[in-house]
């Protein structure tokens, strides 16, 4: 899936901004026409979530209804035209001009429609409905009465458009997709380039690519949809944590002797794969320091706020951290263009989480789960940062996650097979789907759900349990989660729970643990940030307080620990060249 760029040949137009937008508690808006727009309505911001925008209603889930008027460019002649939403949640539907154009489920990825036809010069009316309401059907589901609102997962399910909504033009005929895999002989970069493009027999396809001082031409004729092209790259600049090198790679369509068509992206060559108990990046051993965030600030909720993205990445290159994962759903295209950019290491997460394999539901997740999936995989498989693949969150069932998984495994492994592939597990020893998994993935919260207050006996039971889990799977082992809650500002010695001192000491033994087992190849502390969830007897004010920074980004006493012991007391396998 190609990102809209702007270039001789491609535009697009941002429709971020105030639009107008109505609640529609009774569910009467498509029965009275709303589809062809509305008249009550007040202001909203896009993107963001509608939840923290008002003084009222910010528990209420859906369905609302916003509309945006706007006019086309008056120079986009003989274009397709795409409307495209990087993300909605949960369920949308699309009108342009009163036609229906589209629906869409799931809440994290990007989804667009050709509406070519329907776009008018002047006065175009764009009508969306969106539900956010929560359902066991759902992935993620709904959850039982313990919490407010009632989800089957720990975050807040905000609800709204929550990424950039844009307008885009292309050429009627070009390119349609690139997809972009590297591999390493000695100090050659290997980069296979497939081109997608429409039926244009006899074109041809220029592919450059420079970089620190060189050029890489290459032109082929267009002989099928798919042109596979290999570049190869003496003395290559290779991507990594340390030096995040990229090239840049611009594809070309010509046809008689005219460019019609050009596309730009950036391309880092590296490698990833697990070999024995080790990952490694570029054939070297690679040891994952960082966290497990959320994309979650006040009022915006779960809205794109361009700062917010550059903070979090300047926090954790303060802290030491070399990558983190999308818990619990993928982020922003533009926070993973900037991983490559910055050199992180990601864990590209589906937002599978808190999965039931409820009888009447199993079916319908296993099919959203797999369309999520390939949308994923679609928007994200030419980012260098894009290590693993994440197929869920702490899947409840031991049992049934087997073939549920495979299934999922299969489909990613078919669409990609260039990465390791993981689900993030809380099961343990027991749990099916690990004999699945390339890496395991485990949360654990000894010392503070069970053994509340002990650390010591936590980290006993934790190091007993990483070992035999070691010794059924021999595979790699991360330790995904693990964290306290923390008041900011409330300290006590000896430390107890909920205080600056109990995270710290916490963290720190359980990392002593992680760096104590050679199968360990990463430590993610869960969470970057305290952050909103729904209310509940053990979240203080709908917040979540694991965070190692506050939700407005100061941080506790276990960011210092953490800088300490990432930034200056190396970790045992660090990246370096
Ligand atoms: C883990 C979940 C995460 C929660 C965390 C917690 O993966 O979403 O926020 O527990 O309880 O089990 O803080």
């Amino acid at each position: 899936m190609l990102y809209p760029q702007r270039n001789k040949y491609r535009h697009f137009v941002d429709l971020s901004g105030f639009w107008d937008f109505r609640f529609d508690p009774d569910d009467k808006g498509i029965g009275e026409n709303w589809t062809t727009g509305f008249n009550i309505s007040r202001p909203i911001a896009v993107p963001a979530s509608w939840n923290d925008q008002f003084a009222d209603d910010r528990d209420f889930l859906g369905p609302a209804w916003y509309q945006l008027k706007f006019k086309k460019p008056s120079d986009w002649k003989k274009k397709k035209i795409i409307i495209r939403f990087g993300s909605v949640n949960y369920l949308s539907e699309v009108w342009l001009n009163g036609e229906l154009v589209g629906q869409h489920e799931g809440g994290h990825l990007p989804f667009e429609y050709d509406i070519s036809n329907k776009i008018v010069l002047e006065d175009n009316l764009l009508v969306v409905r969106v539900d956010g309401r929560l359902s066991e059907e759902h992935v993620p589901p709904k959850g039982r009465p313990m919490n407010y609102p009632q989800t089957n997962f720990d975050f807040y399910p905000f609800c709204g458009i929550h990424r950039p909504v844009l307008l885009y033009a292309i050429p009627t005929e070009g390119l349609r997709d690139i997809t972009v895999r590297t591999s390493i002989i000695e100090t050659t970069g290997i980069i296979k380039v497939s081109i997608e493009t429409d039926s244009l027999k006899g074109a041809y396809v220029n592919l450059s690519l420079k970089g620190f001082g060189k050029e890489l031409n290459y032109t082929s004729k267009i002989d099928e949809k798919i042109q596979k092209i290999t570049l190869e790259v003496k003395n290559a600049k290779f991507w990594n944590t340390e030096t995040p090198n990229l090239y840049d790679l611009t594809v070309d369509i010509v046809k008689e002797d005219l460019i019609i068509d050009s596309y730009s992206l950036k391309v880092g060559v590296r490698t990833i794969e697990v070999k024995g108990d080790k990952l490694l990046l570029n054939g070297k051993s690679v040891y994952l320091t960082g966290f497990g965030r959320h994309e979650d600030f006040p009022i915006t909720g779960r809205g794109y706020i361009p700062a917010v993205i550059i903070k979090d990445y300047s926090l954790m290159n303060w802290i030491g951290a070399n990558s983190f994962r999308t818990s619990h759903y993928p982020y922003s295209e533009q926070m993973m263009d900037l991983a490559d950019r910055l050199g992180f290491l990601v864990i590209d997460e589906i937002p599978a989480v808190g999965l039931t394999f409820n009888k009447n539901v199993i079916a319908r997740h296993l099919e959203l789960c797999t369309q999520y999936i390939e949308e994923l995989i679609k928007r994200d498989k030419n980012h260098p940062s894009v290590i693993m693949w994440s197929l869920a969150n702490e899947p409840h069932s031991s049992l049934k996650s087997g073939e549920f998984f495979k299934a999922l495994y299969d489909k990613a492994r078919k669409l990609d097979n260039s990465r390791p592939i993981t689900i993030v597990n809380m099961m343990g020893v027991r749990d099916k789907a690990f004999e699945i998994c390339d890496v395991l993935c485990i949360n654990r919260y000894y010392g503070w759900y069970m053994q509340p207050g002990s650390v010591n006996e936590a980290c006993e039971i934790l190091s007993k349990e990483v070992d035999s889990l070691y010794e059924k799977h021999r595979k790699p082992i991360i330790i995904s989660e693990f964290g306290a809650d923390t008041i900011p500002g409330w300290h006590s010695q000896p430390p107890e729970m909920f205080s600056e001192e109990y995270q710290v000491e916490f963290i720190k033994k359980y990392i002593e643990i992680c760096r104590s087992k050679p199968y360990i190849i990463g430590e993610h502390v869960w969470n970057l940030c305290d952050f909103k969830t729904s209310q509940g007897i053990t979240r203080m004010g709908g917040i979540n307080y694991k965070g190692v920074f506050t939700r407005d980004r100061r941080p506790k006493m276990a960011a210092h620990l953490l800088r300490k012991l990432w930034k200056f007391q190396n970790p045992k396998f660090k990246y370096s060249y």
